[in-house]
């Protein structure tokens, strides 16, 4: 009796620890694994339809450890490199870790390698997207090691997915010699994580949204796959912020790809989100110089030929109009124009890119407004500019403008102040002066894109945040918003907008300087609150806060 009691007991220690052996011990699944030294391409294609001169070869010559690597050569097209199928199911929120080894010895002594992305749809007849993931840094003549994440998006309406190497895009006819070098990958893995090692909101922690009610809203930019409330990135978003606004999917671009042709799908995704979840939506940007498709600017008749006054006029009369009635009761607040000012006293001009203003003058932007406004009366219409809290001129030259906006009766309700800003400037001062400034004018002043580099400038080296990074940061961001709070005590502002939930997919990981990653959010990359987060909510958390 005794022994079959123990045994039992020996059986039921043994069923428990295999549980637990099973509960820590995560599966995750190596989905690509190359090293080449078999002499076989694996499952790598070129990139280049049948028929195309580029080659896949497996080069023993040059290899980064073993015996050989794939080279990729008679490269025509930047988009030229090699392919290899990811996954004929997409699940949303799958994460895949990669890492492997690139090389080239031609051309310039830097060179971007661009990591991609291309999906196929459930219907068969709907084209494949592609979608720039991360880019890369390589020294001629030397092995540079890649590495990142690719979480899949949130479209129930994806199937295949498939990873390549490329370099930076260049249309057909601007492709050069050093765009057609060949290259060689050598020991690539990607590897299917385990759902247990995925980014996991903290749920124990006060939120932004709270924390900040008695003084304005606390809104962020998301992109449509963000806002999937099956993934913890929706959770993330819903859990701190009360605004929302869309990074790239409401730009012109986006929603007006083709004259005539609108397209909602993305556009409605956000405002959609944005309205089950209370928040307050606001939509960037129904006019930019920027991410704008290139009919807007052509003759109908002729592509080489520019875009009438006319037309132009009609052409974004319709577009704000169709916006402003669509999400008319739902999209609460807009930038009509954007960065519609020069970095050089003035308006922007064509020297800087945008040919608004050559062709219609700053009429363009008048018209914007009162389009706006009589399609929406009681939407907020907001005149968004970079730069206004760094530079004393663009910041005088906003003032003037919006004077002049208001003595002529044109509906301009606020100020968008972006405030892309960094670690090392501008000073609080200058933000406070900046808002008060437009605040005298008697518009109300918003907070439209703020993040915060860690990096002083484009010259400075790659580099894992610092403990003293995040202290600096969080310090900045300690005292910025309490210059915010009193200005929404004096009724200057009553929305803050955040440019991203979190670091992983900020637009600064590529920018200034391609591949190099930065910090400038509120939650880090796997979604944890930075002393940055608590040194707003509750800086007794951050030790050596001031
Ligand atoms: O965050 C946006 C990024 O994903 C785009 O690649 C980029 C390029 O146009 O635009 C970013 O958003 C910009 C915004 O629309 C206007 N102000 C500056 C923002 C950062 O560049």
């Amino acid at each position: 009796m005794r022994k079959t009691k123990m045994l039992f007991v020996l059986l039921a220690l043994l069923v428990a620890a295999g549980g637990i052996l099973s509960a820590q011990t995560f599966k995750n699944v190596t989905v690509i694994k190359n090293s080449f030294d078999d002499g076989k391409v694996g499952g790598w294609a070129h990139r280049g339809h049948p028929g195309s001169e580029e080659k896949l070869i497996i080069d023993t010559a040059v290899k980064k450890v073993g015996s050989a690597s794939l080279k990729i050569t008679n490269r025509t097209k930047t988009w030229h490199g090699p392919i290899h199928l990811l996954t004929d199911n997409a699940v949303a929120g799958d994460v895949y870790a990669f890492s492997g080894w690139i090389y080239y010895n031609q051309g310039p002594e830097n060179q971007a390698f661009t990591f991609s992305v291309e999906r196929s749809f459930k219907d068969p007849n709907e084209a494949h997207k592609y979608a720039n993931i991360l880019s890369f840094q390589a020294k001629k003549g030397e092995w540079t090691q890649i590495k990142g994440e690719y979480t899949v998006g949130a479209d129930p309406t994806q199937k295949n997915i498939w990873v390549y190497f490329e370099l930076p895009y260049k249309a057909d006819d601007l492709v050069t010699d050093n765009d057609k070098i060949d290259f060689w990958v050598d020991e690539i893995e990607f590897i299917k994580l385990d759902p247990a090692l995925k980014p996991k909101v903290q749920l124990d922690i006060p939120n932004l949204g709270d924390t900040l009610y008695d003084w304005f809203s606390i809104g962020t930019a998301v992109n449509p796959d963000e806002v999937d409330p099956s993934q913890q990135k929706a959770q993330l978003i819903m859990k701190h912020f009360n605004a929302l606004v869309a990074g790239n999917a409401h730009k012109m671009d986006a929603i007006q790809p083709q004259e005539g042709k609108f397209e909602w799908r993305d556009a409605d995704r956000i405002v959609e989100f944005g309205m089950l979840t209370g928040m307050r939506v606001r939509w960037h940007s129904l006019q930019w110089h920027q991410q704008a498709p290139a009919w807007l600017m052509q003759d109908p008749k002729d592509p080489n030929k520019r875009v009438s006054k006319d037309l132009l006029n009609q052409r974004l009369k319709t577009h704000i109009q169709t916006i402003v009635k669509r999400y008319k009761g739902q999209v609460e607040s807009y930038d009509v124009v954007n960065e519609v000012l020069s970095d050089k006293g003035g308006f922007r001009t064509a020297a800087e890119g945008s040919l608004w203003y050559d062709i219609l003058g700053k009429e363009f932007i008048f018209n914007s407004f009162k389009w706006a406004r009589e399609a929406d009366p009681y939407a907020q219409l907001v005149i968004n500019d970079y730069n206004l809290e760094s530079d004393k001129r663009k910041r005088q030259d906003m003032y003037n403008l919006v004077k002049e906006m208001l003595a002529a009766k044109v509906p301009v309700d606020a100020v968008g102040i972006q405030m892309h800003i960094s670690n090392t400037a501008p000073s609080v001062a200058e933000i406070k002066e900046t808002i008060d400034l437009f605040a005298s004018l008697g518009v109300q002043v918003v907070i439209t894109e703020m993040d915060m580099s860690i990096y002083a400038s484009a010259n400075d080296a790659k580099r894992t945040p610092t403990a003293n990074d995040l202290l600096v940061q969080a310090q900045r961001y300690k005292d910025i918003f309490a210059v915010y709070k009193a200005a929404a005590e004096k009724g200057q502002l009553d929305l803050v907008m955040i440019w991203g939930p979190s670091d992983d997919t900020s637009w600064l990981n590529d920018f200034p300087v391609r591949g190099r990653t930065d910090a400038p959010l509120l939650f880090d990359t796997r979604f944890q609150a930075k002393p940055a987060f608590w040194a707003i909510v509750d800086p007794s958390k951050v030790k050596g806060l001031r």
